[in-house]
């Protein structure tokens, strides 16, 4: 080993380093036989040389001792290098930037005036929510859905994945099921739209459709006709981290991708970032390992570099897509709300368009906001939860973020579910790789600002996409109602508990009960008398809870398609239950007092009316801390007591009526 380390200058030369730049950091120089057969290695060793990183280096054993960890290390570092856009010397400068700006106070908002955006405020039901409705999905099938679920979830504190979770406890189908169901039924009744359009162009013979899905149509008469034609399918794919990916993997391959194709869910796996140890960005080492360099995760705005880099938008776009729909890990409600918001996109043809709820002063949503800057610059942009008060008290509203006289925040929330028009967004991401606009979030030691509690990073968000757009750009955003959706599983039994009065609590008790407010309010909606939710508390929470009633997404996924569903005199009682989980199933002068449960295959037609009456399931509170009931039903305080229920099933084509 003496002999590498005193030939160490001839390495030196060999590797093209000059002696007094190693001399900054000894350990390195003795390690130097390390990196000779790997030239991206050294030049990544002069990077961070150059980049004042020696401290790296000073713990480093000598040569012999921990050779391989010194080799990882590297690897490491060139793994930091290329999955950053500008590689690790990039991050490191703005870094610093950041940094400075941030020991400075300096507003990231400098001389913007905030005030609120006009967009397009849809009312669930009427013509106007219908017409946006087909219009949606018609263009559907020239879609993507990228789903970012690489977030552990701290707040909510569950040991499994998101998505794993139960959107609700009636069927136990979890998010992720849920958002590739109602993705296939999107897929097929954008499909189905688009062959009684080509049918009525072209009055095309059905049998000329030979490879392959079948399904119904249920034509204006109420008569089901049956097709046989190829549907286009759309891509799905999933953000993930080191922290999500096997699971997501696993979830998809042991549930046989929830009916998706394989081939059509791509998972991308986000890298997470280098912690910073202080204003000069020197980089943090890992406490339990002196030759690793300290990661914390980057934020979801990873998500637009990476389908950069993937190659995937561009596969998208030869493929003629048109639309990039972005959404979250733990939104029951998300897809009720997508037809309508993707018919805004298309017919005002906006490149950006925010789906976004009524906020609550001070809840933890951004808000949409329209920034114009002293130059007369002007965005529409989501300012994050943490900035809109401290924005608004230093630009002329001196209460911040207040409620007005509606009872809420003048400023829509943003759910950062976003849709982008394909073409534009490649367009813009041929131009940045797709980095977004970072921020630094230090928590400081004093008020000199000198030093951190712990480390910090760099962080980016998917929704500061637009900030880098021309003027040119058109973007927008849709409001709808927070009861059809948006209601996020984000918080733990006990932080949910603590939320102001009056204000979400974003848990999994609050998740379940908005789905089951959703189901009644739509089928109210549809002609249906649905009796009154009654209060109760559950984990500390008191919600509403009205009846049970839950669908497959190929039953109804638009306001029309359930209309069509639901005939004569219908009731249901706040005690009930049900699940439908066939495809064409009418609900027909129906009583419901108890449980019901439909299943039927795609083929069969089934008419549900009469008086369905029996003990049905009942909900029996639960505590949170109860660690002999599974975590994923005591986080939400109760569990399903399951008495008595008319259950039926049909397997066979045909038509059926159930009336008992
Ligand atoms: N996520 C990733 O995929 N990777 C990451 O590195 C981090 C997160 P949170 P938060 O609408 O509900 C967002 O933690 O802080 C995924 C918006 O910024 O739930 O509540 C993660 O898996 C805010 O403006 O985000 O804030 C999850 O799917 C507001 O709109 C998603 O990113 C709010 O969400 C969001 O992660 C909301």
């Amino acid at each position: 080993m003496a002999s590498t380390v005193d030939s160490a200058a001839e390495q030196l030369s060999k590797l093209g380093i000059d002696g007094a730049f190693a001399d900054s950091a000894p350990n390195l120089k003795k390690n130097l036989h390390l990196l000779s057969s790997e030239q991206v290695h050294v030049e990544l060793a002069k990077m961070l040389m150059e980049m004042g990183q020696s401290h790296l280096f000073e713990k480093w054993a000598a040569p012999g001792v921990d050779d391989n960890e010194k080799r990882a290390f590297f690897d490491q570092v060139a793994k930091l290098n290329s999955s950053y856009p500008g590689g690790l010397k990039s991050y490191i400068k703005t870094a610093r930037e950041l940094l400075a700006d941030s020991k400075a106070g300096k507003n990231p908002f400098d001389g913007f005036t905030p005030s609120v955006p006009t967009g397009e405020v849809l009312k669930f039901g009427d013509d106007t929510f219908i017409n946006y409705e087909q219009a949606g999905v018609k263009e559907a099938k020239n879609a993507a859905f990228v789903l970012v679920a690489g977030g552990l979830g701290e707040r909510l504190g569950y040991n499994g994945i998101k998505v794993a979770l139960p959107a609700e406890t009636t069927t136990g189908t979890c998010f992720l099921q849920n958002y590739i169901e109602c993705i296939l039924a999107l897929q097929e009744s954008s499909c189905r739209l688009a062959e009684v359009s080509n049918l009525a162009i072209s009055n095309v013979n059905a049998s000329v459709y030979e490879e392959v899905s079948t399904f119904m149509l249920l034509s204006s008469n109420n008569i089901y006709l049956k097709f046989v034609g190829k549907c286009q399918e759309i891509p799905f794919a999933i953000m993930t981290s080191d922290d999500t990916h096997s699971r997501t993997q696993e979830l998809l391959e042991s549930n046989s991708y929830f009916g998706m194709k394989p081939t059509q869910v791509k998972l991308l796996k986000q890298e997470k970032v280098a912690c910073l140890d202080d204003n000069d960005a020197r980089l943090a080492m890992d406490p339990k390992n002196k030759y690793r360099i300290q990661t914390k995760p980057h934020g979801h705005g990873d998500v637009h570099a990476l389908l950069y880099s993937s190659g995937l938008l561009k596969e998208w776009h030869d493929a003629g897509l048109k639309w990039v729909l972005f959404f979250q890990d733990t939104n029951g409600l998300l897809f009720k709300a997508i037809p309508a918001s993707l018919g805004v996109s298309a017919t005002k043809q906006y490149h950006v368009n925010s789906l976004a709820v009524p906020r609550k002063a001070k809840e933890a949503i951004g808000g949409i906001t329209r920034l114009t800057h002293a130059d007369g610059r002007s965005m529409v942009i989501n300012v994050e939860y943490n900035q809109l008060d401290p924005l608004l008290r230093a630009t002329g509203f001196p209460d911040g973020d207040v409620n007005c006289e509606t009872g809420y925040s003048p400023f829509p929330g943003n759910i950062n579910q976003l849709i982008l028009e394909l073409g534009p967004y490649m367009e813009e991401l041929k131009k940045t790789g797709g980095a977004i606009k970072e921020f630094v979030n230090p928590k400081y030691k004093d008020a000199s600002k000198t030093s951190f509690k712990s480390s910090t990073r760099l962080e980016c968000m998917m929704q500061d996409y637009p900030k880098t757009l021309p003027p040119s750009a058109k973007v927008g955003f849709t409001v709808m109602d927070t009861w059809l959706a948006y209601a996020p599983v984000k918080n733990n039994p006990e932080d949910a508990a603590k939320v102001p009065k009056g204000n979400p609590y974003h848990s999994a008790t609050s998740g379940e009960m908005a789905i089951y407010c959703a189901n009644s309010l739509i089928l109210r909606k549809a002609g249906a008398q649905v009796d009154e939710p009654v209060q109760e508390v559950f984990n500390g929470q008191e919600v509403e809870v009205w009846p049970r009633l839950t669908w497959k997404p190929k039953w109804g996924l638009t306001f029309s398609e359930i209309k069509n569903k639901v005939s004569g005199s219908c009731s249901v009682s706040q005690k009930s239950t049900m699940v439908i989980e066939g495809h064409n199933v009418i609900l027909e002068d129906l009583s419901l007092n108890g449980a019901l449960i439909i299943d039927s295959v795609d083929d069969a037609e089934v008419r549900v009316g009469g008086k369905v009456q029996n003990k049905g399931w009942t909900l029996e509170p639960v505590d949170h801390k109860d660690t002999s009931v599974p975590e994923e039903i005591r986080i939400r305080g109760f569990k399903i007591n399951k008495l008595e229920q008319l259950e039926k099933s049909y397997s066979e084509p045909g038509k059926f009526s159930l009336k008992p």
